[in-house]
């Protein structure tokens, strides 16, 4: 057992790991092995033997070690943790894991990109998911989120047609880890249910600066109901404690290249250094009888409850604290599903959940290969699992005794059906009336008036982001229609944007004819078609990333441009403050040997200036030193250094120069722009550091993108 974080799911697990220290090499049957250097040949220079069992397991495993990677959510990361309840919200739900306060459950978090393979870059413009799985005492409960909290489509039947379109297409298998161009764009312009996703997709909240700083969402409605039987609608939502921050699209791109592991790394080491992430968990509530408050369906993915309308009841942490053993094992062999469901917690009839509700299981049997992935380590319950289910590929239960039937008498009835009373699952007893039908609701045709308020929602920087990566991800679409009808459909969300957007694809404004492309060929189209409504709330602060926590350096990474001179006594003091609120430094050099400051020290660069870029950073300090300054501007590294600090100012970064380094700042984009903002901390005075860290806490100075990079 290590020193990291315990609980009873840990327990479990510490049963299968295995620690090679100290040990010899054996084959899979448990047989010491003296040379794993050679093959059993016919003499010296002869042929290999078939009898070569020990070559023939290697070799065997070896072919066999890949299993197909998630249909979508391919690339992840995850991390072990702990869900504690601070509030009990057994009035709402009677799950025994959201009763009592103060309980502590054991959850594993997978984050993920949609559209890339597994081997794609963390910074793709994409949806993440955040999938959660509670191993609770009644079982596992999995949360299978996204950190959007709508979706493209309203109904599962969709479903294969969207990732058909947005994963590269089929005959160049082109572009890999970004959505599809011509493809996505002709389905998304013929399906104007997804618009209000899009504007989500299209602003920054798609390009996360960290897994630790997105929100997560439920999506869909789902059902609390309580001991008496009251059932609730609620939606679930993750608020990270830092806040929701991005990173810029320009940005976004360098990374992809500079360190395509970013998110991935990100969480690592917070996690190992004991920055440990952590989210207010809650939900909106409303009750059975309010459902048809609303201007829209709670049934629609596409819709969210305004947090005007109806607050979110936070009720309890989410914490992650303990990096996986296994990436195998444990992140890819987990396996979540939304039908992983407690007592006190229900679906509903929202058509997207429903095809869920059948698509994960079918999905691990032929990515894990087996009805038996329960059985894999990560999967298993707390709760011991007792039923009738017998045999199947890889089985690992021995489920002693004749009877694998029920009823039976010879097993004395066992296992016996539990009561509600005693934990039993019970499904809500839903009262449905209907005639069968393969039609959509009317109650769901309205896709323009939330994406009107997401959008109307969004500052002034958050805007222009938008409209940048519409006209980015336009400009890639090869088919002149297509590019028209996206700018028709995003004139029923906002004239404004349609024009800006058009005149940038060449294109003009047109009314569409007809929103939805793909009616069947016998409805009634005028019944189906949405039409530009305006939302009843004009703005809603909870969807700005402008509103959030900027209050905080912690695990946020500040790249030290230290060179020999540079000011000991000052960096040391600086690395002092820094380390006292969280933040981390990491120090950059001309080289990758160690620096001699002023006063004899030696600083150990993690990074040389030509082995990184400042988009890996969230600030950047140049370290005080008239001659570390000299040092820098040198031929070999005054291009680089240079190139590194204006990088840092385009992409509005906090930026620090004292007195003995303007000769550096001189020959930046700063000097030339003549600034003003507060992000560029030039004088070395009593609180220089201090304006610095602030500055850094409040993340991007994006209200001066403008001025920093002449943007019109
Ligand atoms: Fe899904 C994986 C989230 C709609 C079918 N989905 C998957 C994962 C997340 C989501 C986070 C990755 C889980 C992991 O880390 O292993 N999916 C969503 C959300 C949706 C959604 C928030 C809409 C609200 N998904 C959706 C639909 C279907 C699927 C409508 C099919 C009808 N999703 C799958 C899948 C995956 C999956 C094919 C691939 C790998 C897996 O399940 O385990 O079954």
């Amino acid at each position: 057992m290590d020193n990291k974080p315990q609980n009873e799911k840990q327990d479990q697990l510490n049963y299968y790991k295995t620690d090679n220290s100290d040990q010899k090499l054996t084959t899979n049957q448990g047989l010491k092995i003296n040379n794993n250097q050679d093959s059993l040949k016919a003499g010296e220079r002869g042929a290999t033997l078939l009898e070569d069992f020990i070559l023939r397991e290697k070799i065997t495993h070896f072919d066999h070690e890949r299993i197909p990677e998630r249909i979508v959510h391919a690339r992840g990361s995850g991390a072990h943790g702990v869900f504690k309840l601070h509030k009990s919200m057994e009035k709402f739900t009677r799950a025994k894991f959201l009763s009592e306060a103060g309980k502590e459950t054991p959850v594993f978090v997978r984050f993920s990109t949609v559209a890339g393979s597994r081997g794609s870059t963390d910074l793709a413009r994409d949806v993440r998911g955040f999938a959660i799985k509670f191993y609770t005492e009644e079982g596992n409960y999995d949360l299978v989120g996204n950190n959007i909290p709508v979706f493209f489509i309203q109904d599962a039947m969709k479903f294969p047609d969207l990732v058909h379109a947005v994963k590269p297409e089929p005959d160049n298998e082109i572009p890999q880890a970004a959505s599809a161009h011509d493809t996505f764009w002709d389905f998304i312009s013929l399906m104007p249910e997804s618009m209000h996703m899009i504007m989500w997709l299209m602003s920054d909240r798609a390009i996360p600066r960290s897994y630790r700083m997105m929100e997560g969402f439920g999506v869909h409605s789902f059902r609390f109901i309580n001991s008496e039987g009251d059932a609730f609608f609620v939606k679930f939502h993750l608020k990270p404690k830092l806040g929701v921050h991005s990173v810029a699209w320009p940005e976004a791109q360098k990374i992809s290249g500079a360190d395509p592991d970013f998110h991935r790394r990100d969480l690592w080491e917070a996690i190992e250094n004991g920055a440990f992430p952590e989210w207010d968990l809650g939900v909106q509530i409303v009750p059975e009888e309010n459902e048809h408050d609303f201007d829209f369906d709670l049934l629609d993915p596409t819709k969210i409850i305004p947090e005007e309308l109806v607050p979110v009841e936070i009720f309890g942490t989410l914490t992650l604290n303990r990096n996986p053993d296994n990436f195998f094992a444990e992140t890819e062999q987990i396996a979540f599903h939304p039908g992983h469901i407690v007592p006190g917690i229900d679906f509903t009839n929202d058509p997207l959940l429903q095809g869920r509700l059948f698509s994960y299981t079918d999905t691990q049997l032929s990515r894990l290969g087996s009805p038996n992935f329960h059985e894999i380590p990560i999967n298993r319950s707390v709760p011991t699992v007792h039923n009738n289910q017998r045999d199947g590929h890889m089985r690992q239960q021995i489920a002693k005794g004749k009877v694998s039937y029920e009823p039976n008498s010879i097993g004395g009835g066992c296992p016996f059906q539990a009561m509600m009373k005693d934990g039993g699952f019970a499904s809500y007893g839903e009262k449905i009336s209907g005639t069968k039908i393969r039609a959509r609701s009317q109650s769901f045709v309205d896709h323009y008036s939330q994406a009107k308020l997401f959008y109307n929602s969004q500052s002034e920087p958050e805007k222009t982001h938008l409209q940048k990566a519409l006209i980015f991800e336009l400009s890639k679409v090869t088919i002149h229609a297509i590019r028209e009808r996206m700018v028709g459909q995003l004139n029923f969300i906002d004239k404004e944007l349609a024009q800006i957007v058009a005149q940038k694809l060449g294109v003009e404004v047109k009314p569409l004819s007809q929103p939805n492309g793909s009616i069947p060929a016998d409805a009634d189209p005028s019944t189906l078609q949405s039409e530009e409504r305006e939302p009843k709330i004009k703005i809603s602060d909870a969807l700005s990333m402008k509103n959030t926590v900027k209050d905080s350096i912690e695990s946020r990474i500040i790249a030290v441009l230290v060179a020999d001179g540079c000011d000991g006594k000052r960096v040391s003091e600086f690395l002092d403050k820094i380390e006292k609120e969280g933040g981390v430094i990491q120090f950059v050099a001309p080289e990758m040997a160690p620096v001699k400051a002023d006063d004899g020290s030696l600083i150990g660069p993690q990074h040389s200036i030509s082995s990184t870029m400042s988009v890996c950073f969230d600030a950047v300090y140049v370290a005080p030193g008239e001659a570390s300054s000299q040092n820098w501007l040198q031929p070999d590294y005054k291009n680089s250094v240079i190139d590194f600090v204006n990088e840092a100012y385009r992409h509005c970064k906090a930026l620090f120069f004292d007195k003995n380094t303007e000769l550096i700042y001189e020959q930046t984009d700063i000097y030339k722009k003549d600034h003003t903002d507060y992000a560029v901390i030039l004088e070395e005075n009593n609180n220089g550091d201090e304006n610095f860290i602030r500055a850094v806490a409040s993340h991007r100075a994006w209200e001066f993108e403008k001025q920093r990079n002449g943007l019109k």
